[in-house]
């Protein structure tokens, strides 16, 4: 938000402690501690009492909702004597703490200086997300944490995690044992792009899920990081892979498969039959029970109506409900979804096509076929995140080079991402205020490994990071160019690939 530099910096050594304040809980001083040790391989907190130091000196800590107004907030005071943060609330002093990592001059073997300055700082936005699909590939846990703390660094507070598609459900569902068994699993023989993905395509199965207990896991790790772990379960649409495990749950009755490649499919849960509800709020109960959020995403996305059309039990529960159409038998179906989890106490959120056919009250939208759902919503006094996918999908090309890896179309610069704007043009200031945030959203069908998936999100999840929290006025391209780079020894530090090719990155 704002920076004064000047004055003598504070130099880190192996005798600075840093103090934590009332009120506030050790571990946000031990993780900073640690981050040093990575990345500055410096021990921190060695007794203070020795020479050279004056008593006094070192990193203090402290909340004072007073001093710093703002949610998320902080004031970071650097002098040669004494760094002094004040936090708003514990995350304020989280990102506080993550500006002063980010101060250190990674990797350098240099002295760890951190510049004298004065720094007051909030966030623009609320809400500042990625999302991850594991359903088109899945990435090992300890990658999941590392991603986690990567999001922790450049203040993102929540990771949409987008667990179930047509191609593999991602997460145990107790009281569903197929799900583990069949929706868990795809064939690898058939889909295209073999060269792209040669490791893939020996004809075994692809697949697996994350157990409740690991679910929680990371829930935990990432709220320990200041981040919302939002899960996703696709409905009424993506959902070939729920299919295959419950035939009867589609309007044909099958068999299905969990699809092979990338697409939009004609199979979808029927809404006619009520054993779809039964069976989608059992999954959202064990959900709701791993998830503390107060948002569960429901999809909504790409939900095909040919099935629907032909289905006895959908057309008669059209007539039974007085629905003209099938886009609102789908309003009708995320409005059921949405009331069962209301008595949870939970709302929901989902793609923009939950407004065909009317918006369910209290219901959140992701604006991700362009910005016209987030104005409408947002017109409509809904809450709204903007993902529109011409400016935020990760996914898209990153580059021109005609050898650049496989990728899902499109062409999303670094500097496209970091110009968006998430407050679309024609809203009033009222309205504006319904835009809740923006999210980056990392679609994995051409990510099979963590390497590929890091080279698509990085560098451009920090210009989504920069347009999330930077007020609109503060940004500069090119001076987040330059910082950007010296940025590339932090994502190394922290054990990411960051993108090699970066200068090739900035057109
Ligand atoms: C559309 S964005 C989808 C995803 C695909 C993505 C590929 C959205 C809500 N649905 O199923 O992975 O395009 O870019």
């Amino acid at each position: 938000m704002q920076v004064r530099v000047g004055g003598a910096p504070f130099v880190l050594t192996r005798r600075t402690m840093v103090h934590t304040g009332p009120g506030l809980a050790p571990e946000a001083a031990a993780r900073f501690r640690e981050y040093v040790r990575r990345v500055g391989h410096l021990a921190l907190g060695a007794p203070a009492d020795g020479p050279g130091r004056p008593v006094g000196a070192g990193i203090y800590l402290r909340l004072d909702p007073r001093a710093v107004p703002q949610a998320e907030g902080y004031r970071l005071v650097v002098g040669p004597q004494r760094i002094t943060l004040t936090g708003h609330d514990a995350a304020g002093v989280f990102y506080g703490l993550q500006t002063m990592s980010q101060l250190l001059p990674a990797g350098t073997g240099r002295a760890l200086r951190v510049p004298g300055c004065v720094v007051d700082d909030y966030p623009r936005f609320a809400y500042r997300g990625m999302h991850l699909d594991v359903s088109r590939h899945m990435f090992p846990l300890p990658v999941l944490k590392k991603w986690v703390d990567v999001l922790a660094l450049y203040k993102i507070n929540t990771l949409h995690w987008h667990l179930t598609d047509d191609q593999g459900w991602r997460i145990e569902i107790k009281r569903y044992p197929r799900l583990q068994t069949v929706a868990a699993y795809r064939s690898e023989t058939l889909i295209g792009h073999k060269k792209e993905l040669p490791h893939r395509f020996d004809g075994q199965r692809y697949g697996g899920y994350y157990t409740q207990a690991e679910a929680r896991e990371l829930v935990r790790y990432a709220a320990a990081r200041h981040i919302t772990v939002i899960p996703e379960i696709e409905m009424p649409g993506h959902a070939l892979a729920a299919l295959a495990a419950y035939p009867a749950l589609g309007c044909t009755g099958g068999p299905y498969q969990a699809a092979t490649f990338w697409g939009v499919f004609d199979d979808v849960y029927c809404a006619g039959n009520e054993d779809t509800f039964a069976f989608l709020e059992g999954v959202l109960d064990e959900v709701a029970a791993i998830f503390p959020s107060r948002y569960l995403h429901i999809g909504g996305d790409e939900c095909l109506k040919g099935r629907w059309q032909a289905c006895p039990k959908c057309q008669a529960r059209m007539r039974a409900e007085h629905l003209p159409d099938e886009h609102a038998l789908q309003s009708y179906f995320i409005r059921r979804i949405s009331q069962h989890l209301a008595t949870k106490n939970r709302r929901i959120i989902g793609w923009d096509e939950i407004l065909e056919g009317g918006l369910t009250p209290g219901t959140t939208v992701m604006s991700w076929t362009g910005e016209q759902g987030g104005v409408t919503a947002a017109r409509l006094g809904h809450p709204v995140i903007m993902t529109p996918e011409r400016y935020v999908y990760l996914d898209y090309y990153q580059s021109l080079r005609p050898t650049d890896s496989l990728a899902a179309g499109g062409y999303l610069p670094l500097s496209k991402i970091y110009g968006y704007e998430p407050v679309p043009a024609g809203l009033t200031a009222a309205q504006a205020g319904y835009v809740r945030g923006v999210q980056a959203n990392v679609w994995t069908e051409y990510m099979p490994t963590p390497a590929k998936a890091e080279y698509m999100m990085f560098p451009r999840l920090l210009a989504l990071a920069e347009m999330a929290w930077s007020p609109r006025a503060a940004r500069n391209y090119p001076a987040f160019l330059a910082r950007t780079r010296s940025h590339d020894r932090h994502l190394r530090a922290l054990g990411v690939a960051a993108n090699r090719t970066f200068d090739q990155l900035t057109d």
